[in-house]
């Protein structure tokens, strides 16, 4: 786009910096144009970390255990760019794990950021932002017609769950396996992201009890809900669904498959949960749902509706969430609920993607030129819209037991060939690789050609 706004360019002196030390590193070994270092200062800090932390990390998938490697530690980012402790620069496709659709550190975002902050950071009062908030998501994802904002994408779709129960007075729900939805309880069976990573079917420390009221079902097997539906009928009181399935690596829905689970939700008097976290203002403003015109009766959403701070959001049919506290007798509380600087960053990521639609288009087409770059090696390529996965298998991913046949071997040796080259992929088969506004064609030619020489 020529002449775009200037709000869409970057910290331009940092990324300038940034670029052109990856510029200037070549895709050789060499790290940006200097001699490799070790991994000094992040060694040192992961020794201190693991003191203190369960692998020396906050979050599982961090810690780089899968891809046998240990973690570099993260001193600041801006655009597309990651800049290490040791100066090390990469070009970042796990953009947090998907809130970071505009970008590292966007001017607009972190001006409206500190403003908030001056204005003190959290009141445990409501706001206007957050009635702001609330209204922008509903125009957005009309299913939207009541929510609450909680603080993490766990928190939202623990609580939808709730609600659904609430309202049905039933006690079982139906997942999927290889979908994530967070590390609650009764969601750790069978679950995708950091479980698959590091091969935990299941988690310890889940009494039976909650593992009894969670059944199992196949993505994109209609069959296998069909049957539990014969079996548990009047006893289900939502199925919960990743849209896009994307912690499993991307595994797209097959065709009817939402409308499918629509239709059998609607017929047993069970809810339709979309745990939109990832997919949410990610495929279009309207989320899957809209792109897939499938209405759910509850959504969750998380990452980019926080801008890249701790907001996430669940809600749906009015009816439904009349049921919660203090309309009712379904209890979630939380102490930073709608945090104003959080509700403030994510206020403004809404705003900057209503506003420059074609940023949809663009980092679309750019993720197709990766997709393209993936095919070309014969390796299988899933991809929705700017997210996407390489599985190391050249048989079909189409649910959770043909992902699991990729070679993490391979993956492992790939990821370690990218980092080389300067660029961070998440380092788990079982993740999605995201593009972001701050990506130009120039990053995504030098990553097509990264990607041939390492694969
Ligand atoms: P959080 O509690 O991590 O904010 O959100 C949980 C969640 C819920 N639903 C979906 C579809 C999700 O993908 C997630 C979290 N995603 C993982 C990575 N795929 C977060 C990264 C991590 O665990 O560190």
């Amino acid at each position: 786009m020529k002449n775009k706004p200037d709000s869409l360019f970057f910290n331009r002196q940092f990324c300038a910096e940034a670029q052109n030390g990856w510029d200037r590193s070549g895709l050789s070994v060499e790290r940006f144009g200097m001699e490799v270092e070790m991994n000094t200062k992040s060694d040192q800090l992961y020794e201190r970390a693991c003191k203190r932390m369960p692998g020396g990390v906050n979050s599982p998938v961090r810690s780089f255990r899968s891809v046998g490697k240990t973690p570099f530690f993260v001193d600041k980012a801006a655009g597309a760019f990651l800049i290490d402790v040791d100066h090390n620069r990469y070009l970042d496709y796990v953009c947090s794990w998907g809130p970071g659709i505009l970008g590292h550190a966007h001017p607009a975002i972190i001006e409206a950021v500190r403003r908030a902050c001056e204005k003190g950071l959290t009141f445990g009062a409501p706001t206007e932002k957050e009635v702001e908030l609330a209204e922008l998501v509903n125009e957005c994802v009309p299913s939207m017609e009541m929510m609450r904002l909680v603080s993490s994408g766990t928190e939202a779709c623990m609580s939808a769950i709730r609600a659904a129960r609430g309202f049905t007075g039933r006690d079982k729900i139906i997942k999927f396996e290889g979908c994530y939805h967070g590390h609650s309880d009764g969601l750790l069976v069978k679950a995708g992201s950091g479980l698959m990573t590091e091969a935990i079917p299941d988690s310890a420390g889940v009494p039976a009890g909650y593992a009894e009221n969670t059944l199992l079902a196949g993505y994109n097997d209609p069959d296998s809900v069909s049957r539990l539906f014969d079996a548990y009928r009047d006893q289900i009181a939502c199925v919960i669904v990743e849209p896009v399935a994307a912690n499993m690596g991307v595994v797209p829905p097959a065709e009817g498959f939402l409308p499918f689970l629509r239709e059998i939700t609607e017929k047993n008097g069970a809810l339709l949960i979309f745990d939109e976290v990832i997919t949410g203002f990610r495929l279009s403003p309207g989320g899957a749902q809209e792109y897939y015109g499938v209405r759910p009766d509850l959504s969750t959403f998380g990452k980019i509706i926080g801008g890249g701070m701790p907001l996430a959001a669940y809600g749906g049919r009015k009816d439904v969430m009349s049921r919660i506290a203090p309309l009712g007798p379904v209890y979630q509380a939380g102490t930073l609920s709608g945090n104003p600087v959080a509700v403030t960053a994510g206020l403004e990521t809404l705003r900057q993607l209503i506003a420059h639609p074609e940023i949809y288009e663009e980092i679309d087409r750019r993720a197709g030129k990766l997709e393209e770059a993936f095919r070309e090696t014969g390796f299988t390529v899933n991809r929705v819209g700017s997210l996407l996965s390489c599985f190391f298998t050249k048989e079909p991913v189409t649910d959770y037991r043909s992902a699991l046949r990729s070679d993490t071997k391979a993956f492992a040796a790939y990821f370690a060939a990218m980092l080389e080259r300067g660029i961070y992929v998440a380092p788990s088969q079982f993740e999605a690789l995201f593009v972001s506004a701050a990506h130009t064609d120039e990053m995504i030619e030098r990553t097509c050609r990264a990607i041939r020489e390492a694969v």
